[in-house]
């Protein structure tokens, strides 16, 4: 239902309005936010959805000349320059500054519902050439990506080439080091430990880089018969355990400034450099980002001695944590699998396998950054849900 207003009048001597619904509910909007997002054609470039005004052309203090209510649904603004503004009901509405009206557009914008998992995973999965054509498939894909933080797509074909194809339905790869695409096998002075049969820790991918990419994807070209099981944890959800645990570990992992490294040849040469903490908190210190991959952690360790081995006390507690039967989930990727991952939230790991001298196990990866993903991931609610 569209909201109507019943009233609008000023206040706070023309600095503030104040907007009756027909509801009897009100809103409140301070001048100076609503001349500086007048949506008159000097004001605003409606083809690109964003402002014209210059801030030196704003005066912060301003107040209204007079203020109207031609129908219904709109309100019209006279400016002490003479300059006018109208605002429509419904753009006002989205746009109330209440705790519940922002809360609202915070959920619709970002989607930051999460729902944590331990070794009950339900793992969703979707045929690959379903998210591929049918708009609704990839939307319940991408939902599911952000809010459990990993989905399996299945029946890929075995070559190399899908990432492609699946980084051209969302928009674009993110291209590293490592390529567009990258190969995950046993290679020959391996410039990177996943390219080996080693096991490889739970981990999150490129903590060296400064924004790590958001996703990742793996998918399965050729899988080995004995070994080489994917293990994957839910990174927010141990985080909390142990800020619940041992609060004084959180609190060294979301400070301590840990030094990562990657020196090579690959795309092309590299030697990068990053200082990142494991255990990336917000202003409220809820975790938002993992950043740990103990390969490329330096042997460089930028702190005072006397705080390293707590230090590394505090580590072993949340990789002990990582690692519990009732935190980790563990499957096997067959041909054809391509698991999607959130790499800032789900740490992954593998098994170790026999080496030979024949290529066994085979997978090719891709990052996708998550401004990439969530951008179509609006663009198709509002195809299925068929909205604005
Ligand atoms: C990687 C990785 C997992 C696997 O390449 O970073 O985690 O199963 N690979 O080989
Ligand atoms: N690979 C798989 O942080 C890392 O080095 C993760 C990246 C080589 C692209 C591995
Ligand atoms: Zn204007
Ligand atoms: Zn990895």
């Amino acid at each position: 239902m569209k909201p109507g207003i019943q009233r609008v009048e000023a206040l706070d001597a023309g600095r503030l309005v104040r907007v009756e619904w027909e509801d009897g509910s009100e809103s409140r909007y301070p001048c100076v936010w609503l001349r500086d997002n007048c949506q008159c054609p000097r004001c605003f470039l409606r083809s690109a959805g964003a402002r014209r005004l210059l801030f030196e052309d704003l005066d912060v203090n301003i107040a209204v000349k007079d203020v109207t209510l031609p129908d219904r649904k709109k309100i019209s603004i006279t400016w002490p320059d003479e300059h006018a503004s109208e605002y429509e009901a419904e753009w006002l509405k989205k746009r109330c500054f209440s705790e519940e009206a922002r809360a609202e557009m915070r959920e619709d914008l970002f989607l930051p519902e999460r729902q944590h998992w331990g070794s009950d995973l339900q793992l969703l999965k979707i045929p690959f050439e379903e998210i591929m054509f049918n708009d609704e498939s990839a939307y319940k894909w991408l939902c599911t990506l952000k809010k459990v933080g990993i989905v399996l797509l299945t029946g890929a074909a075995t070559r190399q080439g899908e990432l492609v194809k699946l980084g051209h339905r969302i928009g674009f790869l993110r291209l590293t080091f490592y390529g567009p695409t990258w190969q995950v096998q046993d290679k020959a002075d391996a410039n990177n430990v996943a390219y080996t049969t080693g096991k490889l820790c739970f981990h999150t991918d490129y903590p060296v880089l400064q924004h790590p990419p958001g996703v990742q994807f793996l998918h399965c070209i050729k899988q080995t018969a004995a070994g080489g099981e994917s293990e994957v944890v839910d990174g927010f959800h141990v985080a909390n355990k142990l800020k619940k645990q041992n609060p004084q570990a959180y609190q060294i992992l979301s400070s301590t400034a840990v030094d990562y490294t990657d020196v090579g040849v690959d795309y092309c040469d590299f030697a990068v450099q990053c200082k990142q903490r494991i255990i990336d908190v917000d202003s409220r210190g809820e975790a938002v980002r993992i950043n740990y991959n103990n390969a490329t952690r330096d042997t460089v360790f930028d702190i005072p001695a006397e705080k390293v081995r707590p230090f590394y006390a505090a580590l072993k507690e949340f990789n002990d944590l990582l690692n519990s039967v009732e935190h980790k989930f563990t499957f096997k990727l067959k041909p054809g699998d391509v698991v999607t991952f959130d790499n800032w939230r789900v740490l992954h790991g593998r098994q170790s396998y026999q080496s030979g001298s024949e290529v066994t196990r085979h997978l090719e990866g891709a990052y996708v950054d998550w401004d990439v993903v969530m951008s179509r991931l609006r663009l198709l609610r509002k195809s299925v849900l068929n909205r604005d």
